[in-house]
């Protein structure tokens, strides 16, 4: 039985005899030092054991970015069970799916949302609200609650969070990331980005995703850092923030949305330290306008939801526009071809990796680890990529059928299950066009059946309804017939060619 908490005790060490130095800034300028966020934690782990959750139990959240959301993360942690962040922007069946296939004990939701989610998480033991300003009945919970007095133990192998990721087939599948993954990840990215509890990162992404939060806060913490949140991107609000500030992680978007911004300049970004992207492939153009502006190289880096964080550009060293970069220490990473061959440098093909940070598999979905999973420990990512002569990986491609917009993945199957359900189309197909903004956005080639008068509008409208808002159709073509190869398969590259 292992005698600690192996993810909290790596994320709270650097805290200790710390108390008083801050951690937290919230968009009003609240403060939250490091010994109150922690005693926040510590009481909502209470909270939580107090209501029955029990080790390896679930606990799904559905909150807004604050303080009170990050100390649910911890003291869910604290309390041996499993972090379930969900994006607050799925609709009523989407979070229907997750709950049905998580099973958690416990759902802490938004009270704007939750009224709506009556019907499908009416299987739960408790639904309690939370707001990002520190209200709800999980937040008078957590008041009333005395401070767990020491974290259940967990080892390194054991489940830490659920993090849902679209799956080809439509239905998400939930990534089991342990202890053992986030602390090495945490880690090695400290050492790696040299984070020190001198620095205070801008926050301004999700913290229902890997970036925003174990890139985000899992480094900020295991540094001893401080935290500056946001609630969401806002631009200005952000550029606003670089004086008191070390560092900024964004996706692409965020950096192509800040270079339209005429205060950015190089006086306003030279004190900053440190520039990461990552979720998203970033153009050579915003690099070298980035460069040219604040005389910054961004750092971008590799990773996704199965795995952490995979390569990254070094900090010192030469970090190389247009690749992700070298390995994390103690993860290894190759190309290989279609029958497995490990190919040369420059070859491009399948990019794999194997390391402490890999998952331990998808929930309930033995038959979708194993796919994915080859029995050596290496994982196939889906990417498409080559390795040049001095290790460094460029991301030249998905084999994966997937969109990334604005650094949120979307599943072209899921939206054609919805939209071949509409009366009167006989099929579709979903696939992403370059946007200037967002990297991809996704449009929609539809044949109806025949003497069908349905039309795009009611596609469009039939769709929004059951999809959060970011996987929305931006736009829908009517066509003949789907394009298709001898083999019967729809050419999606087509498609991007007459649509894009
Ligand atoms: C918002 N919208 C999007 C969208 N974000 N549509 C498509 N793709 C997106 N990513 C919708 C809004 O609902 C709105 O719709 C319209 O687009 C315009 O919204 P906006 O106000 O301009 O967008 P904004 O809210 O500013 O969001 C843009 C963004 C955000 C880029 C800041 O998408 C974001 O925070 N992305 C980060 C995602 C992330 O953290 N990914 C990491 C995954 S982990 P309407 O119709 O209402 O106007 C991972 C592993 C790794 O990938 O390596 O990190
Ligand atoms: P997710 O499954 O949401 O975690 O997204 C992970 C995917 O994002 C990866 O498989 C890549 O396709 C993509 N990705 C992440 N970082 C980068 C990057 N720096 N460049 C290109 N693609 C990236």
């Amino acid at each position: 039985m292992a005698a600690d908490n192996h993810l909290i005790h790596a994320l709270r060490a650097a805290s200790k005899a710390r108390g008083d130095a801050p951690f937290a800034t919230d968009a009003g300028g609240t403060v939250t030092t490091l010994g109150a966020f922690w005693e926040g934690a510590d009481r909502a782990a209470a909270a939580l054991v107090a209501m029955g959750v029990a080790p390896g139990d679930r606990v799904a959240v559905l909150a807004e970015k604050s303080v009170a959301a990050l100390q649910v993360y911890l003291g869910t942690l604290m309390a041996g069970a499993v972090h379930l962040p969900l994006n607050t922007g799925y609709s009523v069946a989407e979070v229907g799916y997750f709950l049905s296939d998580a099973t958690p004990r416990v759902l802490i939701c938004d009270p704007a949302r939750c009224g709506a989610l009556t019907g499908v998480a009416a299987g739960l033991d408790r639904v309690l609200t939370l707001d990002a300003d520190g209200g709800g009945s999980f937040a008078d919970a957590v008041r009333q609650a005395e401070p767990i007095a020491a974290a259940v133990p967990r080892g390194s192998d054991d489940i830490a969070a659920f993090l849902y990721t679209s799956g080809t087939t439509g239905r998400s599948k939930g990534a089991m990331l342990t202890h053992g993954n986030l602390v090495s990840n945490a880690r090695a990215l400290r050492d790696l980005w040299a984070f020190t509890e001198h620095d205070v990162l801008i926050h301004a992404l999700p913290i229902f995703h890997t970036h925003g939060l174990f890139v985000a806060v899992n480094v900020t913490l295991v540094a001893g850092g401080a935290l500056l949140l946001h609630r969401q991107f806002d631009a200005a609000a952000v550029l606003a923030d670089f004086p008191r500030a070390t560092s900024l992680m964004g996706v692409p978007t965020v950096y192509t949305r800040l270079l339209a911004e005429p205060a950015l300049t190089r006086a306003v970004a030279g004190p900053m330290r440190l520039f990461v992207s990552g979720s998203a492939p970033m153009l050579t153009d915003t690099h070298l306008k980035w460069q040219a502006r604040t005389g910054h190289t961004i750092l971008e880096r590799y990773g996704m939801t199965e795995t952490t964080m995979i390569t990254s550009n070094p900090y010192d060293g030469v970090r190389k526009p247009g690749t992700v970069g070298l390995p994390l220490p103690g993860v290894e990473v190759r190309v290989t071809g279609p029958e497995g061959a490990i190919l040369s440098p420059g070859q491009v093909g399948g990019v794999e990796m194997r390391g402490p940070n890999l998952f331990a598999g998808y929930w309930n979905m033995p038959e979708k680890t194993a796919e994915d999973m080859r029995p050596d420990g290496w994982f196939r990512t889906g990417d498409l990529g080559e390795i040049d002569a001095e290790g460094y990986l460029t991301i030249v491609g998905r084999s994966k059928d997937v969109v990334i917009s604005g650094g949120f993945n979307i599943y072209p199957r899921e939206i054609e299950l919805l939209v071949d359900a509409i009366d009167g189309v006989a099929e579709s197909a979903a696939f992403g066009v370059p946007d200037p903004d967002l990297g991809e956005r996704v449009v929609l080639a539809v044949v109806r059946e025949a003497g069908s008068t349905v039309t795009t509008a009611q596609i469009m409208e039939a769709s929004s309804a059951a999809l959060a808002r970011y996987k929305q159709i931006r736009a829908v073509h009517l066509m003949d017939a789907l394009p298709r190869n001898t083999m019967g398969k729809v050419q999606k590259a087509e498609l991007r060619r007459m649509f894009g």
